[in-house]
């Protein structure tokens, strides 16, 4: 009898362990505002210490060259949520209050995952949308804590408050808005409230597959931080909310540990768009030409860690070339389902994971700012061609909060090689002409399948 029951015991257990073997992933995103490449320091020195993102790089791979589509808060969320290009689903630039947002035809990630009976969350900003049938409930997220567009959409912008104004800038709690109008004592709370929730959610969903997407709405202007963080990095106020985010993730990649959870989660770390230099000390930074809001490097090249120890290797650096589009098709693929609706992002998984023979998934990657369609750079990364556009440049940046003055340019039809000149200082369109030739070719077809309308 008791050989029996120890044989029933036994086999119970083998059935445990392969149930939870072959349970899907748990997905993780941290998608930061306006965070420069260059600002946490396993990117590049920083004058602050970053110890739990230089952690998670040491736990997982940091991938250098990756890009966003347009680096502009909204378009770059729909695209990364949507697995589209902002040509395809028309989301450009920052949508304000009452912005429509993505349209529903656009499944999300988290609509992709519902199908897969995931839990899913979404704590922080989310700027795809603020109507009933763009807001994240109706977006396949059954949770929801934050903001519906930037912090900055207040009556105390600080170049345009009489605009601002119009609006409050609301805090909603699962469907209520339970702060009416924000206030600066209450943007302190911003990091802490969202990592709050997303450790919560973590521990209540431990059992399930779960999708969490955490949008800290900073390092956006206006800055703010806890009081426990305020003067901590003695380098200012922005060094001391990059530490309070570096809390976040750290808490966040605890908790995931503390549960068990960590081999079968996929943590991805990045921003939407480079930083916004206007703002000057209160900006981020890029070593890459110009910022936010322009088709350089220094605007749609974003720091990005995926830590995954199940299938990405630890400790590495990659310079393997992605875009935000392909995460959705990628997490799709893994969770063993597949997109809802035709999109632009390909599964990428063997570039994220390394894999010896793996080889760029894209000819080409397209890049555009508001409504203008500025280039397209090889799938490899190494050719990036800019179609003659306007671009903005801060001149005069300002400190302490104050907006700063900015100058418009413009640039002729340019190839940079980005292996030899990543801040593309040289144009070698003459040197280079087959290149460029071949490239324009993509421009011109991306152009007319998204752009020709518009
Ligand atoms: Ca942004």
């Amino acid at each position: 009898m008791k050989k029996i029951l120890c044989l029933v015991c036994s086999l119970f257990a083998i059935q445990l362990s392969t149930l939870a073997a072959e349970k899907l992933p748990n997905f993780v995103i941290i998608f930061l505002d306006d965070a420069g490449w260059g600002d946490y320091n396993t990117f590049q020195k920083t004058k602050y210490p970053t110890p739990h993102v230089d952690k998670l790089a040491e736990e997982g791979t940091k991938f250098t060259q990756f890009y966003v589509p347009q680096a502009v808060c909204s378009a770059s969320r729909a695209a990364l949520l949507s697995g589209c290009y902002p040509g395809r689903t028309g989301v450009v630039g920052a949508h304000g209050p009452n912005g429509r947002g993505l349209e529903p035809k656009f499944a999300t990630i988290a609509e992709v995952l519902k199908k897969k009976n995931y839990a899913t969350a979404h704590y922080g900003k989310w700027h795809c949308g603020d109507q009933p049938e763009t807001r994240p409930l109706a977006r396949g997220f059954d949770k929801h804590v934050g903001l519906m567009y930037s912090n900055d959409m207040w009556r105390y912008h600080p170049t345009n408050p009489k605009k601002w104004s119009k609006f409050p800038l609301q805090f909603w709690d699962n469907g209520k808005v339970t702060i009416e109008d924000m206030e600066k004592e209450d943007q302190k709370n911003m990091t802490k409230w969202a990592t709050e929730n997303a450790v919560n959610f973590i521990s209540e969903n431990k059992d399930k597959p779960f999708f969490l997407y955490v949008a800290h709405p900073m390092p956006h202007v206006p800055l703010f931080c806890s009081d426990e963080f305020k003067g901590k990095s003695d380098q200012g106020l922005y060094g001391d909310v990059t530490m309070e985010i570096d809390w976040s993730v750290g808490r966040i990649n605890q908790a995931l540990k503390d549960n068990g959870l960590e081999e079968n989660t996929m943590i991805i770390f990045s921003s939407d768009n480079g930083p916004w230099s206007g703002y000057g000390n209160h900006a981020g930074v890029t070593p890459f030409r110009n910022a936010k809001a322009t088709g350089f490097d220094g605007g749609i090249r974003s720091p990005l860690i995926i830590k995954y120890p199940s299938k990405i290797p630890a400790n590495k650096e990659s310079k393997k070339v992605f875009c935000s589009i392909d995460i959705h098709p990628t997490i799709a693929a893994l969770a063993e389902t597949q997109p809802a609706n035709e999109i632009d992002g390909k599964n990428i998984l063997s570039l994220m994971a390394s894999e010896p023979n793996a080889k760029p998934a894209h000819k080409y990657y397209a890049f555009s700012t508001l409504q203008s369609f500025e280039g397209v750079m090889s799938g490899d990364g190494r050719w990036k061609l800019h179609l003659p556009h306007n671009y903005r440049k801060a001149v005069e940046p300002a400190n302490e909060g104050a907006g700063g003055k900015y100058k418009t340019f413009s640039i002729e039809l340019s190839l940079f090689d980005m292996k030899n000149d990543p801040y593309e200082k040289v144009n070698v369109i003459n040197k280079y002409p087959e290149i460029a030739s071949e490239l324009q070719k993509f421009a011109q077809q991306h152009k007319t399948k998204f752009w020709s309308k518009k």
